[in-house]
């Protein structure tokens, strides 16, 4: 019943506000720059693209009460590498807005408030029965892009191809990082009714709607988690035994036994071996081969049921030019493959 989209939206997010290093932010500018665009438009697909999302502009909501009255208007240049354009020099100003940690999370009212803005951005685009294309930035974007596609699309599934398993809640979170946390606020956790999140991102999954791929980096809480929630997940320990093959098989199985439901990948390319894409903030070894990481993409595009697309945590200014140019490519190609290259 359902079709493939004929128009592909990428959503740029150039924000890094999720977790400490600097340059995934350079990661949208970077992909398009590399010709993504005009990839995907030699695949058949009506592709729109205006400009970056603008995230220096929000304003947070709501406002600790100390900033009103204050001076915000702050700037600060963070890590522009010698020779990247202006505009990519612009989407590294970034408006330093006093937003002190609440617990343990850091930036929340940042992560917030443009995780409320993509998650408009991608529901609007859904809407119109467009693809929403999001390109990272870091992983707590997330809970932007899947909000947006569940407003669209209630009974989505969520496919989630990590090292990470992106759960930790406000509590369990030993690094304070929002990267960490997405999944745990889509799915409503014990802990995650928290300001200001809560004023805009309400729970809109549920535990049988998700599956990993790529585990190999779970924090002790996050294990917990996912079994106390019968979360279904295939490690990197299950990819060796069965093969991708059967791993995807057996993932789409759990979330999507008749194929009948709309997909969201959300795709975060430390999944991946550091060999096949080094230039990332938390890489750990022993991950997805160059093959397994495009099986994946191929298997879901041959489905013919993904209406949402995620390319997480590349970072540009990470190693060195060799290492960015591989990572950037990698990151052309998934998407290229999830969106029907090696279809007839
Ligand atoms: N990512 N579990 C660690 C944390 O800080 O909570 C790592 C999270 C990584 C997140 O890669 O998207
Ligand atoms: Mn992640
Ligand atoms: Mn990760
Ligand atoms: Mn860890």
């Amino acid at each position: 019943f359902l079709s493939k989209p004929a128009t592909v939206a990428i959503v740029g997010c150039p924000f890094s506000g999720g977790q400490g290093k600097a340059g995934v932010d350079l990661a949208p500018n970077a992909l398009v720059s590399a010709g993504l665009i005009d990839q995907l438009f030699n695949l058949g697909w009506e592709v729109h693209y205006e400009s970056e999302l603008h995230f220096s502009e929000i304003p947070y909501n709501p406002a600790p009460p100390h900033v009103l009255g204050a001076a915000i208007h702050e700037q600060v240049e963070v890590n522009v590498p010698v020779n990247s354009s202006p505009q990519a020099k612009k989407a590294t100003m970034i408006q330093k807005l006093p937003d002190p940690d609440i617990g343990k999370m850091k930036k929340p009212r940042l992560v917030s408030a443009v995780c409320e803005k993509v998650s408009k951005e991608v529901g609007e685009i859904a809407g119109k029965g467009w693809l929403p294309l999001t390109l990272g930035g870091d992983h707590s974007l997330a809970m932007g892009t899947v909000s947006g596609t569940k407003s669209k699309y209630p009974d989505a599934c969520l496919i989630w191809i990590d090292a990470h398993a992106d759960i930790n809640t406000p509590e369990t979170t030993d690094s304070g990082n929002l990267h960490g946390c997405p999944v745990s606020f889509l799915l409503g956790l014990t802990g995650t009714a928290v300001e200001p999140f809560s004023t805009w991102l309400k729970p809109c999954l549920k535990p049988s709607e998700l599956v990993y791929i790529g585990l190999r980096d779970i924090d002790a809480p996050e294990r917990a988690i996912l079994r106390e929630n019968g979360i279904k997940a295939f490690s990197m320990h299950e990819v060796d035994k069965y093969g991708i093959g059967k791993v995807v098989e057996m993932a789409l199985d759990h979330v999507n036994p008749k194929r009948d439901k709309p997909v969201h990948l959300s795709f975060d390319v430390d999944a991946l071996d550091p060999d096949v894409a080094p230039s990332t903030g938390t890489p750990v070894r022993g991950g997805l081969t160059f093959r397994e990481g495009h099986y994946i993409t191929e298997a879901i595009a041959e489905t013919g049921l993904l209406v949402s697309l995620d390319i997480m945590e590349v970072n540009p200014s990470l190693l060195d030019s060799s290492a960015v140019s591989q990572t950037i490519a990698v990151g052309c190609s998934l998407t290229r493959a999830a969106l029907g290259e090696t279809l007839l």
